[in-house]
């Protein structure tokens, strides 16, 4: 397989951000996966940026000057105030006003953004931004743990050179906000791969496949508990084949969410890192234009190993990788084996049970064939 340019984003302040205690989200979780690509001996083979912070002006291009403003603004202070007594722009426990929000918004779109432009430039074949994904941050409003949506302003980039752009996305959670925002337009197609089901954000039947211009291009793989690499590969490698005939992408933009794992604190799939890392491997063979943004995953130490080996995946070298862990910083947090791997465990795979793997795979080819033509 020959070699490819990758371009990785990372800022080192990133990991220092804290949602506060007992929140699932961590962004010491990049910090750590850094930590461990750069064990590894990746950085000397791939070109490694540090983001532009992304300005108000550059997030309102998709989000309202009235939310950016606020977000520039609001502190652990002022929050109780500014939302309204909780009632706008961040409604619940889900998106807390921590201190250093926006610049953390800023450094997560900002890579997803200079990660747009690396590829439209022609300067990078694949980019990838680790502190990206954010994937149910809306126009006006945070959601679930994400306030920017550094995808939809990636995709906004390059849609500036490029005619199509497909979004997949593998995070265990509907990719809602993406979906929303690209739900009546034929530029865009979105792909969600996620739990649904008594789980949040409670969207993302088959139903929904887009509306006006935009009919039939968002698609939807509803799934229930327990999925295995087998059976996620029997949907997303035949979906995904049929979406790159019929829609032929100039791009493409994978969401690698790592709560899609096995073990997961907030997912209930049972994906080991190698089924995961698979649909990157699938679409780096596509040869695309192709950027790798992270997402959901809370199980932290399963985060790093996963977004590691994806950015070996990313460079081809996944062959060459030892899986036991070479020293790092956070050497300890890996035991007790020690090893780049996240297996399976012992759960059943609800999707066969029942039959409706087969039927969720033949509507949404169907769905598909109908856009041919
Ligand atoms: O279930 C909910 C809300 C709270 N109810 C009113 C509904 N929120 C979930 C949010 C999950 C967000 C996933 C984000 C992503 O897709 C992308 C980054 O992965 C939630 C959960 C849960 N178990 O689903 N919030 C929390 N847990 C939570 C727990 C402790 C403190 C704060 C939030
Ligand atoms: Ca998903
Ligand atoms: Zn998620």
């Amino acid at each position: 397989m020959s070699k490819r340019k990758v371009a990785y984003y990372y800022d080192p302040d990133v990991g220092a951000y804290s949602y506060g205690l007992g929140h699932p989200m961590k962004p010491h979780r990049i910090r750590i996966t850094h930590d461990l690509v750069t064990a590894y001996g990746m950085l000397d083979k791939m070109h490694i940026l540090r983001p532009k912070r992304a300005t108000p002006e550059v997030m309102s291009s998709f989000h309202t000057d009235e939310y950016v403003h606020f977000l520039t603004n609001v502190t652990p202070e002022t929050a109780e105030k500014l939302t309204y007594s909780g009632t706008r722009f961040l409604v619940g426990e889900d998106n807390p006003a921590f201190d250093g929000v926006f610049e953390f918004c800023s450094i997560s779109a900002g890579g997803s953004i200079g990660a747009a432009q690396r590829i439209t430039s022609g300067a990078a074949d694949i980019a990838i931004n680790w502190a990206g994904g954010l994937h149910h941050a809306k126009k006006r409003e945070a959601s679930g743990f994400c306030y920017i949506n550094d995808i939809v302003l990636g995709i906004l980039e390059l849609l500036r050179t490029y005619p199509r752009v497909l979004y997949i996305d593998i995070d265990c959670h509907h990719g809602d906000g993406v979906e929303e925002a690209f739900y009546t337009t034929d530029r865009v197609m979105t792909c969600s791969f996620h739990k649904f089901g008594e789980y949040f954000p409670g969207t993302g039947t088959q139903e929904d496949k887009g509306r006006g211009k935009g009919k039939g291009y968002a698609v939807n793989v509803p799934l229930k508990d327990g999925i295995t690499d087998e059976s996620f590969k029997s949907v997303f490698e035949p979906v995904v084949s049929k979406i790159l005939e019929v829609f032929q992408p100039s791009a493409v933009v994978l969401q690698c969410g790592a709560d899609s794992l096995a073990g997961d604190k907030l997912g209930c799939f049972n994906i080991t890192m190698h089924g995961h890392a698979s649909c990157v491997q699938f679409l780096r063979k596509q040869h695309v234009p192709l950027i790798l943004l992270g997402g959901g995953g809370y199980t932290v130490k399963n985060v790093a190993r996963t977004w590691t080996y994806e950015t070996a995946c990313a460079l081809g070298v996944e062959g060459e990788i030892d899986p036991n862990l070479p020293w790092n910083e956070y050497f300890e947090w890996f035991g007790p084996r020690y090893r780049l791997e996240v297996p399976c465990n012992n759960m059943e795979d609800l999707n066969v049970r029942d039959g409706s793997l087969d039927i969720v795979r033949e509507n949404a080819l169907e769905q598909l064939s109908r856009l041919k033509g």
